[in-house]
């Protein structure tokens, strides 16, 4: 009888850190001189959109050059054993764990590889640019940027984050610094165990019952293995 029945797993840049995406805190912070956190924010859109879209645009066109690693194939694993009583709940906007086999994965703050019509609000399955301003497949207007959630804007399906975190009986943190809320507080959500797997203590590495610091690449590996054990 596996002593954890429901797990809740969120992920940040840190587990696509060794498949060569930079994180936020990494990239020394500017992206062509631009702090990320400035580019990421709909006011930048309205100021700028070409130097926004040029920004998730690089980003998208870097995601196939680029695999899943170590970690995000655990998580696979550990999907395959707990099925439903496993959700991932990330805050990347790459595809490393669909690419990986994960399927109960939650986006909260959206894709890359997703356009989002702001004239007509269809999404599409996007691998190109958007700086040329493509048309949009459902109403051929203009007017598609990336979706991804920016700073000031609403992640997604909190609702159904807030229930399984509610429910679960072992929430586990991996590769994330703990600076952007809501994903900062999910912590304090969960009524049972705690687990952090990171290379440097988070801002809340404190607020876990456990915290164990290393490489995603060889803590997710280990943890999962201990967990089927
Ligand atoms: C909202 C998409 C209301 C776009 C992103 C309360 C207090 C203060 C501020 C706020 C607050 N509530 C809201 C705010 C404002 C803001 C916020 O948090 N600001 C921060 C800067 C203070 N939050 C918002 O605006 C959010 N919206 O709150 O709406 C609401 C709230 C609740 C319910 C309903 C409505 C929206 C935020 C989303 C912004 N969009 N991404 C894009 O990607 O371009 S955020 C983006 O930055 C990422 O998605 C991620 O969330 C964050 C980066 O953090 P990490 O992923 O943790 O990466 P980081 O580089 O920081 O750290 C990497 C970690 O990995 C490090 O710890 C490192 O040690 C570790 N690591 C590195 N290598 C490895 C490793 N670990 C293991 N192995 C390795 N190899």
């Amino acid at each position: 009888m596996r002593r954890h029945q429901k797990v809740v797993v969120l992920t940040g840049a840190g587990i696509s850190a060794e498949s060569g995406l930079t994180t936020f805190r990494d990239s020394g912070g500017l992206w062509e001189g631009h702090d990320p956190m400035q580019v990421a924010t709909p006011e930048a859109f309205a100021h700028d959109p070409d130097l926004v879209q040029r920004f998730y645009d690089a980003r998208r066109a870097a995601l196939p050059r680029v695999r899943p690693n170590a970690a995000h194939h655990a998580l696979v694993r550990l999907e395959e054993e707990l099925g439903d009583d496993l959700l991932v709940v990330t805050q990347n906007v790459d595809d490393l764990h669909e690419r990986a086999g994960s399927r109960r994965v939650h986006h909260i703050h959206g894709r890359l590889r997703s356009a989002w019509c702001t004239a007509c609000d269809s999404r599409h399955e996007w691998e190109g640019p958007l700086a040329h301003r493509p048309a949009c497949p459902g109403c051929g207007s203009s007017a598609l940027r990336p979706d991804v959630v920016w700073f000031g804007e609403i992640p997604h399906g909190m609702d159904l984050v807030e229930q399984a975190l509610w429910e679960c009986d072992l929430f586990v943190s991996i590769g994330t610094s703990g600076t952007v809320y809501p994903a900062a507080a999910f912590v304090h959500w969960v009524r049972r165990d705690t687990l952090e797997l990171n290379l440097e203590p988070s801002t809340g590495a404190g607020d876990f019952a456990e915290s164990r610091r290393g490489p995603a690449s060889r803590l997710v590996p280990a943890w999962v293995e201990e967990l089927l054990g």
